[in-house]
């Protein structure tokens, strides 16, 4: 049987999911009792003005500690990560960020006697040797990013809690997640966010990546309601627990240049691959989501081109407002 869910602590709430996530559980347990958490103090107006913010730094584990005392803390979503592009130019600190503050987060639940966890991971977990297409969910795990080695590392760590103290933690392979409120900042699919940005502030954008690389992509509110799903799921029902693949469509930057075309038929892109496409270059091309389908009822609601549709008009609203990064 699972604990409730009352005080709900979210580490790294000024990232890319976190900024959203937060106001999302917010609307739903109650603003005083969702604390955002983060190093940065928050940028997004709706992030900083709907509840409470604390700084904690998840490789501290006193700084955890203290907010979990203040606030009578019993759920942890840990969405504090070094993404696999900045991971590579900074091994050290992905370790760091995103294994020692996986287990702090995973002995401060020991600790505390949380009621849950959530910890992701994501599609870098897989490698060149994993099948590519429609990649199971239990198949080779042999990544050669750092980002990939913390997050197969990452989910190991979070199953032996699970087997050995019986932590309640749980966790999902994200695929690149495109949003329209926060940055994404240091990934490989970080692109199929900036070339959004770049359409509508120039009409033209130079990608990261080859115009062929397919890719399993997802739109933040998918994303959104994907986490709070499985947080929400029924313990007994679970298999898995710590990588459940999850996805929705996959594309490749041409396709996403001729879905933006139809909304801006003069927009331009060019083609300046870099380090990022060996990351690319590893990764699955499309995901197998059967198993979090079949255990706990996940099932994505947004397409390619509704996504574009709607990124379009929201970032659109802004750029003419003034405000296209700050909303
Ligand atoms: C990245 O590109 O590093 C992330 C991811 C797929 O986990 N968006």
């Amino acid at each position: 049987m699972s604990k409730e869910m009352k005080n709900i602590l979210v580490i790294g709430a000024c990232g890319q999911i976190g900024s959203e996530l937060t106001v999302e559980l917010r609307n739903r347990y109650g603003a005083g009792n969702v604390v955002a958490a983060d190093i940065k103090e928050p940028k997004n107006k709706e992030l900083a003005k709907s509840g409470p913010f604390e700084y904690v730094d998840v490789t501290q584990r006193a700084s955890i500690d203290t907010i979990i005392k203040k606030y009578g803390i019993d759920t942890i979503y840990n969405m504090a990560a070094i993404l696999s592009a900045k991971g590579e130019q900074n091994p050290q600190l992905c370790w760091d960020v995103n294994i020692g503050g996986v287990i702090n987060v995973l002995q401060a639940a020991v600790d505390y006697d949380m009621a849950r966890v959530i910890i992701p991971s994501s599609i870098a977990a897989f490698g060149p040797d994993t099948p590519r297409q429609n990649t199971p969910n239990d198949t080779i795990l042999r990544p050669t990013t750092m980002y990939g080695v913390t997050k197969v590392c990452g989910e190991r760590l979070c199953d032996y809690y699970v087997q050995h103290f019986g932590v309640d933690v749980r966790g999902l392979r994200y695929p690149g997640i495109i949003s329209s409120k926060t940055l994404p900042g240091g990934g490989t699919t970080d692109y199929a966010v900036e070339i959004f940005y770049k359409a509508i502030e120039e009409g033209k954008y130079t990608c990261f990546l080859r115009k062929d690389t397919r890719l399993p992509m997802m739109y933040m509110p998918d994303c959104i309601r994907a986490t709070i799903m499985l947080a929400e799921a029924d313990f007994d029902k679970l298999h898995h627990h710590n990588d459940f693949n999850l996805a929705a469509f996959s594309f490749t930057p041409a396709e996403l240049v001729q879905s933006i075309k139809k909304y801006i038929p003069d927009f331009k892109c060019n083609y300046a691959p870099d380090y990022r496409q060996q990351i690319a270059d590893s990764w699955p091309t499309s995901i197998d989501d059967s198993v979090a389908r079949e255990e706990w009822g996940w099932s994505p609601q947004w397409t390619l081109d509704e996504m574009t549709k709607d990124m379009l008009e929201k970032l659109s609203a802004r750029h003419k407002a003034g405000k296209l990064y700050n909303p």
